[in-house]
């Protein structure tokens, strides 16, 4: 019998929580897993959709082989044949050569995200080789870039409280956050702090599980909450609770802010967010008399037009009430800016010869191969990503990667829907059969990867593709021939451990911030005097508000598309999947259920729709087909529908993000997904309706 043996590693998965895991490997092949009980953030139990992850390990549908295209793009696998590593390279380099004579290295673009966390395999390498050929670099605003750029400017960096000291927290705002779902192990933290007699408040549009489960639910309409939180913070001023002192010794700004604050009445905010007056002072009230407050802002509320102003005056309001003066005080949204971890010199290593490029915005995926670049871009290099599936207006998306010019490479573990669009699809190794190294944005710890199990047929690391990739350009620097142990060292150069102390350990805690602490009680926040701004004059300089102000939403309040177009959309992130991950496995898609239109009643019944029935949602960029789901976690005219199921699955061959659109942010240049109008109509033909309703789907 095989030796049964068991190993730490870590979910890769783009989850502020960054599980630690033990995995039992039996003859090479992962059969068990399970939450690494020692782990203090995780403690021991993985998600429900990750109990689940050896399907996606072991599922049939890995990929085993490179393909190469030999049909028309957009038809699928049938279009493809099998090719050996050294044909599939071969054919990758004279695709990247072939444009970068033509059109120069710019033409090139790699687009990449989180599909894993990794720094190794997602974040290191690939970017390395990309900065070498001098190709366009990628503006990853695709997540939160408006939140990092209204953190920067308030904070110096993405930081704020310990997530951990939430349990000393009296007063609890989960504001556009559900970590039921999304930050699962946050929540035994917060219930610890309600043992304490905690009150915990959430704010958010949708009566989510996490709003449902609260003591309170607050429902601004959607990207209101800057106008909520200036109306908050005035209440707080009038009040008196404005903390003098700290604010005299650890911002800059306050005067100005102070006197902003009287274009903010509440009733002014109340008439913004669609609020009763009485529920804005209640919570001022609750906010100005109890410390420490702990405000733990999610990434979804900044999905809007005005994300930047929000975050921003959210993130003031515990600096007014001098909150980070205590453990359990302060806001948090993500803790990414605390890890001593830095991918950048790994990415452009000393010696290493990288040309100056332009950027190109990775939300604006569609614009830019669609006429928005200029020169235009020739060459797309995929990985760790299935934008087919999740960014913005795909109609035209598709568009863009279908054109006959543009020369497609995608690294992936399972067919998506992006890989329809390939010239060369490659296939990649998952995080039991690769090393890597994770930080995580929910917490404080690092942890180690390492590789345990064999990877499916020929499938090999990122890492390694890259590689052979540099090797058939014939760059012969020695940047390529780093190892995935010398990667994993160099990212650890400015940490405080050795490759060797946390290869013994699994994970540590490297941010120099103690559990339970209070990281800023006496400021020292990361900007240059160490003040956090609540004025900032380099804003003023790039057209936006210096202080924290209120940028309504775009569509959302836009009175003639309001008129056409009468629906809200938000689309929250589902329990059973990742993003567009395991949106393709049997037990994930059975829980997930088919696409549905979660209406609020009087909306279904102005429309003669009834639970169940399918509908075809649009507007002026597109369509898809859902299901109607009679939701009361909704109010009149504000819709719901969970994010990112694959297009080729579902019903009409569209989904969501067919009616989102490419639009910046206020600050960030983040996209705005949860800014968007549409309509619903009942869906035409019988046969639409009946492919809506047939779930899971049969391919
Ligand atoms: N199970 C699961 N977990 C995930 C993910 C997943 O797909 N599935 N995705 C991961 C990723 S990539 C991310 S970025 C995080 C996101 O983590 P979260 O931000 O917690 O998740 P979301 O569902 O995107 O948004 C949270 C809430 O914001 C609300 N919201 C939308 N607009 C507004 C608004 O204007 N104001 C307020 N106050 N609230 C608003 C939504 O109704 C939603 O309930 O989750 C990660 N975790
Ligand atoms: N409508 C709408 N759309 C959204 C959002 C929304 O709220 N609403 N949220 C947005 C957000 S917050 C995010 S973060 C994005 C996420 O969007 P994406 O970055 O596209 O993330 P995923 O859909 O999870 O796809 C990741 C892919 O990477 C692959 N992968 C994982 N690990 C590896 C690896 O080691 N190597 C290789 N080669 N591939 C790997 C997985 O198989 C998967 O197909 O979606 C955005 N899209
Ligand atoms: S997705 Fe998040 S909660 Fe689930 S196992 Fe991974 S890190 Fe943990
Ligand atoms: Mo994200």
């Amino acid at each position: 019998m095989a030796p049964v043996t068991t190993h730490p590693g870590a979910c890769p998965l783009d989850c502020p929580d960054t599980c630690v895991w033990q995995l039992t490997v039996e003859d090479g092949r992962a059969v068990a897993l399970r939450g690494d009980r020692d782990h203090p953030f995780t403690r021991g139990a993985l998600c429900g959709k990750v109990n689940r992850y050896l399907d996606a390990v072991n599922g049939p549908d890995r990929l085993t082989t490179p393909w190469i295209r030999t049909g028309r793009k957009g038809t699928g696998r049938v279009a493809y044949r099998p090719a050996s590593w050294d044909e599939a390279v071969g054919r990758v380099a004279a695709g990247l050569r072939a444009s970068i004579e033509r059109d120069g290295p710019e033409s090139v673009l790699p687009y990449y995200f989180a599909g894993t966390m990794g720094l190794v395999q997602g974040w290191t390498m690939g970017p390395r080789l990309f900065a070498h050929l001098g190709a366009s670099r990628l503006d990853t605003t695709i997540c939160t870039a408006a939140a990092r750029a209204a953190l920067r400017s308030l904070y110096g960096a993405s930081v704020g409280f310990e997530p951990e000291s939430i349990v000393e927290a009296n007063l609890i705002v989960l504001w556009g956050a559900n970590p039921l779902v999304t930050n699962l192990h946050l929540w035994p933290f917060v219930q610890q702090a309600r043992e304490r007699g905690a009150y915990v408040v959430t704010i958010d549009p949708l009566r989510t599980d996490t709003a449902a489960r609260s003591d309170e639910h607050v429902a601004p309409l959607p990207g209101t909450d800057a106008a909520l939180a200036l109306g908050l913070t005035r209440h707080v001023r009038d009040a008196g609770a404005a903390d003098e002192a700290w604010l005299a010794a650890h911002t800059t700004g306050w005067p100005e802010l102070r006197a902003r604050l009287d274009d903010w009445p509440v009733e002014r905010a109340a008439a913004e967010c669609g609020l009763p007056a009485g529920t804005i002072r209640r919570l001022g009230d609750r906010i100005a008399t109890t410390r420490p407050t702990a405000v733990r802002v999610g990434l979804g509320l900044q999905r809007h037009h005005g994300a930047g102003q929000a975050i921003r005056a959210i993130c003031a309001l515990p600096l007014v009430t001098g909150d980070f003066r205590y453990p359990g005080g302060g806001a948090l949204v993500t803790t990414s800016g605390h890890h001593p971890v830095d991918n950048g010199p790994v990415i452009r290593p000393a010696g290493m010869p990288a040309p100056p490029a332009r950027s190109l915005n990775m939300s604006r995926l569609a614009a830019v191969l669609t006429g928005e670049a200029d020169p235009p871009v020739t060459s797309l290099v995929v990985f760790d990503a299935n934008p087919a599936a999740t960014a913005p207006d795909q109609a035209r998306l598709l568009t863009g990667l279908g054109r006959a010019d543009l020369f497609t490479v995608v690294l992936e573990q399972r067919w998506t829907d992006t890989c329809d669009y390939a010239d060369v699809v490659l296939p990649a190794t998952m995080q039991p059969e690769h090393l890597d190294l994770q930080t995580s944005y929910g917490h404080h710890y690092t942890t180690l990867n390492l590789p345990v199990t064999r990877a499916p047929g020929a499938a090999l690391p990122n890492t390694e593709i890259f590689r052979r990739i540099a090797a058939a350009l014939g760059i012969d620097h020695p940047a390529f021939r780093d190892s995935d142990e010398d990667l994993a060292r160099q990212l650890l150069a400015g940490a405080p451990i050795t490759y060797e102390e946390l290869r013994e350990r699994t994970y540590a805690r490297l941010t120099g911030v103690p559990v339970g602490s209070a990281p800023y009680a006496e400021g020292g926040f990361p900007t240059p005097d160490g003040r956090a701004r609540l004025h900032d004059p380099a804003l003023a300089a790039l057209g936006v508000d210096p202080l924290p102000g209120y940028t309504p939403p775009a569509e959302a309040a836009d009175p003639e598309l309001a008129h056409r177009f009468p629906l809200t959309l938000l689309t929250p992130a589902n329990r059973y999947l990742m993003n567009s991950t395991f949106a393709s496995l049997p037990w994930h898609t059975r829980r997930a259920g088919p696409p549905r239109m979660h209406l609020h009643q009087a909306d279904a019944a102005a429309r003669g729709l009834a639970d169940g029935d399918a509908v075809r949602v649009h507007n002026d960029r597109g369509a898809f087909l859902a299901a109607v789901a009679v939701d009361e976690a909704t109010r009149p005219g504000l819709a719901f529908t969970y994010k990112a199921y694959w297009a080729r699955r579902s019903p009409g061959r569209s989904n969501v993000n067919a009616v989102t659109g490419v639009r910046d942010t206020d600050l960030g240049e983040a996209p705005t997904f949860h800014d968007c109008r549409v309509e619903v109509e009942p869906a035409g033909s019988a046969s639409s309706a009946g492919s809506a309703c047939r779930w899971p789907p049969r391919r």
